[in-house]
């Protein structure tokens, strides 16, 4: 099994931060087609994650695959302009040593974003989703393995991974900027991918009480709380899925990033606004 040592993340860590002036406390991992968040950064130092010894790199459409520093509303962020999923082949160590090198250079408050398929038949393309809960059923998990107590315990809690108080702040946020219609509060679950879900399976989950479903950020979340930190979590939803048997639409990811593009505005409005909020001290 793959598997990287507190030290050799520490090495990477450190081999970062030597590249950059900023010191960020909250990093932000932007999901499908949500790269353009990366825009409204300031000051912006950029690595690419393939100049990064160990890094693993992105390679879906719609994930640049770049670090990027800066000032967001005047607090120090790290974005991950785009992410890697387990289906592109990556252990699910390997998934999780982003997160973890944040930890080690310093990240407290981790925000993660995705692009998601609709469960839930209230909520429409466009609309976004606060993450409450996640349900698990990609039958990985990347703590799998000798644990390292630096980072956490061995059997870490999950049942408030969702920080409460965050999600309190984006539902009142968006109700003050004049979109609370467009944003729900629900469940996410994830799918090991790389194909969508048939129709069996989102009726499945549908009756568990997953309201969005994708391929994405359980892992990082799972190691992200492993490690103490606090986790705010946002789903775009990009296609509505396929509950009825014999339909002629089929999801695709190009919907999914049109849709990103064109709605993702007020993604990046709410959470600007979010981080602009935050007390990271
Ligand atoms: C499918 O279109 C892709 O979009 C979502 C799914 O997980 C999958 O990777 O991407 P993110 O979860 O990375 O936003």
């Amino acid at each position: 099994m793959e598997s990287f040592t507190y030290e050799d993340i520490q090495q990477i860590a450190n081999d970062i931060l030597s590249k950059v002036k900023c010191r960020p406390k909250l990093g932000i991992i932007c999901g499908s087609g949500l790269g353009k968040l990366a825009d409204m950064v300031e000051d912006r130092e950029v690595i690419p994650y393939n100049e990064i010894p160990g890094f693993p790199i992105s390679t879906v459409p719609g994930h640049a695959g770049k670090l990027i520093f800066g000032t967001l509303r005047n607090k120090s962020v790290v974005l991950m302009q785009g992410r890697v999923h387990c289906y592109e082949g990556y252990s699910p160590q390997k998934i999780a040593l982003p997160v973890r090198t944040m930890k080690l250079m310093g990240i407290k408050v981790l925000f993660v974003t995705n692009a998601a398929g609709g469960i839930n038949r209230n909520f429409n393309v466009g609309d976004m989703m606060v993450i409450k809960d996640h349900l698990n059923l990609s039958g990985v998990n990347p703590l799998v393995g000798i644990n390292d107590e630096r980072f956490g315990p061995r059997f870490p809690p999950m049942s408030r991974a969702y920080d409460i108080e965050l999600r309190k702040l984006a539902l009142s946020i968006a109700k003050e900027m004049g979109f609370a219609d467009l944003v729900h509060e629900g469940v996410y679950s994830m799918m090991l991918g790389p194909n969508f879900e048939t129709v069996t399976e989102c009726r499945l989950i549908s009756i568990a009480g997953v309201d969005a479903t994708g391929m994405s950020t359980v892992p990082e979340v799972i190691v992200a709380k492993h490690c103490g930190m606090t986790v705010f979590g946002m789903s775009l939803i990009t296609n509505k899925v396929i509950m009825e048997y014999d339909q002629d639409a089929t999801a695709n990811h190009e919907e999914v990033l049109e849709t990103g593009e064109k709605s993702s505005r007020y993604t990046q409005q709410l959470i600007a606004e979010i981080v602009g909020r935050l007390d990271l001290d």
